[in-house]
């Protein structure tokens, strides 16, 4: 069969501030249908020219398209597209796996893939091709002679090493400009499923509680793949949690030591509290050029982090930043504003210690109930919802009706959390906060005082963004 996936382009501020990451959700998905015998062609209108989709749409059979939350309405305008070309149409992702029957219901969705889709879009397109009987297909929604059909959840592949690489080559990976550590970088995903379950994400109930993670030896080999044929010499691993097993962090750090490969830099996301519990592993992640972690950081308010059910505390979170800090290993601190028992004091506490720990890069978001989290469920049941016009739902923008926080005040303590962190004189004018570790296998890029003018100038443009954002947002909430 023929087919044609395509990833939306996504919030506004993520391509205005130039973050353009290949989409391996498609990678994985073309991969695995090419293996089975099918053409694909992969469309990231990230990077392509919307009109290209016209012409492409002509000749395919079926269109796969990929919806999280703050692009499910521009897919839906794809589907659009798409159904009136005479298409089948499927999608995918987060958004749609959790809120299915909404999606079938704008009657330009033909069947809806539940979860991680390799297989079960692999057996959707096989059914499709050989007219066989949907119903037999594991983890799809659809809608049977009008009547929505759920059918049973499939399980996720359990097996990570047996999928195939993302097939890249199917993407224009020029076109991908990030760069960290002074280097272009690519990301990868060695793990999947989430332990945890926090209340504002919906990780492990999409991927499921057990975490099923891909060998060092696979992991080694798509690094080293990467480098020969794209010359990529540091890495993003994008997954949940990719410190969640410190053996496979030795694993992965003798593996690369063995093929000569550890002067690398790499990035990932981690829990604090996996961190304290294993200061070996870190120092060892830093000897295989460990480059800047995400830390969910969220809150400075110790009864933020409960009901986040993050199950750790500002000890634990001092302690993490402090032994990033003694092996040279960059942070991205990430926090999070506006709950609904929060208070603009409590918010203001959490700046003002997001600035004290002056990560090298900081993150703020809104909290934002997505489809499938408890934090949803809650604002559902307390009929809380501000709107739900999905696309504003990219943490940048209030969506809740808070007890003590109006949403044009929060809109504004989030452009102020940025001006505090960003705009510090101390930032700009100081020693760059983590000097030069003897650790590093890698020479950690020192920023010059040039770099600096140029991230105050993109924190500058990013919060003029926001303010110019925030009135749209509040003239939109007026219309309601
Ligand atoms: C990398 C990333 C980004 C990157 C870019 C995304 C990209 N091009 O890959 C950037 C930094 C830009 C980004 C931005 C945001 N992100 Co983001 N991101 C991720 C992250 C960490 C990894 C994505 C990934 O590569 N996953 C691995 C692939 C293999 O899995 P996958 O994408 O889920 O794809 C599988 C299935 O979903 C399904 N599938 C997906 N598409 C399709 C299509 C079809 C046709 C089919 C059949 C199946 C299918 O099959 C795929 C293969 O198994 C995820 C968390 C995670 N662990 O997934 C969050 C995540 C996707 N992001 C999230 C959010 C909230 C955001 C933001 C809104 C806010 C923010 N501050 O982060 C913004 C705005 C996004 C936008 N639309 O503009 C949420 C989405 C929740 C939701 N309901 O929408 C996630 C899940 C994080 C979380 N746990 O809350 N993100
Ligand atoms: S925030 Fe991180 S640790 Fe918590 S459930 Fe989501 S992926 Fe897991």
């Amino acid at each position: 069969m023929n087919v044609l996936l395509i990833n939306p382009r996504g919030s506004n501020f993520y391509a205005k501030m130039g973050v353009m990451i290949p989409p391996l959700s498609l990678a994985y998905l073309a991969a695995m249908l090419r293996q089975n015998g099918h053409v694909v062609k992969i469309n990231d209108l990230g990077v392509e020219p919307p009109d290209l989709l016209k012409d492409d749409l002509q000749s395919f059979d079926l269109v796969g398209i990929s919806a999280d939350t703050p692009s499910y309405p521009e897919a839906l305008e794809i589907a659009k597209m798409a159904k009136s070309a005479g298409k089948i149409v499927v999608m995918g992702g987060y958004h749609v796996t959790f809120l299915d029957q909404e999606a079938l219901g704008s009657g330009m969705v033909d069947v809806v893939v539940r979860g991680e889709g390799e297989y079960i879009f692999s057996n959707l397109v096989d059914a499709i091709e050989n007219k066989r009987n949907l119903s037999e297909v594991e983890g799809i929604s659809f809608l049977n002679e009008g009547v929505y059909k759920r059918n049973a959840d499939a399980a996720p592949p359990e097996n990570l090493d047996e999928l195939p690489f993302p097939a890249r080559d199917l993407l224009n990976m020029k076109a991908y400009k990030n760069t960290m550590n002074g280097m272009p970088f690519t990301n990868m995903i060695t793990s999947r499923g989430c332990p945890f379950n926090c209340y504002f994400c919906s990780s492990s109930r999409f991927g499921g509680l057990k975490w099923r993670s891909r060998s060092a030896k696979s992991i080694v080999d798509e690094i080293e793949h990467l480098r020969k044929t794209y010359g990529f010499r540091a890495f993003s691993f994008m997954d949940d949690n990719f410190t969640l097993s410190p053996k496979r962090i030795f694993e992965f750090a003798d593996e690369l030591e063995r093929r000569n490969l550890q002067d690398i830099s790499w990035w990932c996301f981690s829990r604090v509290d996996i961190l304290v519990k294993n200061e070996p592993m870190v120092k060892r992640m830093a000897e295989v050029g460990a480059y800047q972690v995400f830390l969910g950081l969220e809150s400075n308010n110790e009864v933020m982090l409960e009901t986040y059910n993050k199950h750790i505390g500002n000890n634990q979170q001092q302690q993490a930043i402090e032994l990033l800090r003694k092996y040279g290993i960059h942070i991205h601190g990430s926090y999070i504003m506006g709950d609904i028992k929060e208070t603009v004091p409590m918010v203001e506490q959490t700046i003002e210690w997001a600035r004290r720990v002056n990560a090298e890069t900081t993150q703020f978001s809104i909290l934002t109930p997505y489809p499938g989290t408890a934090l949803y469920a809650d604002i559902e049941r307390e009929n809380r919802f501000l709107h739900k016009n999905w696309t504003w739902y990219d943490a940048l923008h209030p969506v809740i009706q808070l007890d003590h926080i109006t949403p044009k005040q929060l809109g504004k303590l989030l452009t102020k959390a940025y001006q505090r962190v960003y705009l510090n004189p101390k930032r700009v004018f100081g020693r760059s906060p983590v000097p030069n570790n003897k650790m590093q296998n890698t020479a950690l890029h020192q920023q010059t005082f040039r770099e600096k003018i140029d991230t105050v100038r993109t924190a500058g443009y990013f919060m003029y963004l926001l303010r110019k954002q925030a009135a749209k947002a509040d003239s939109f909430r007026k219309h309601l």
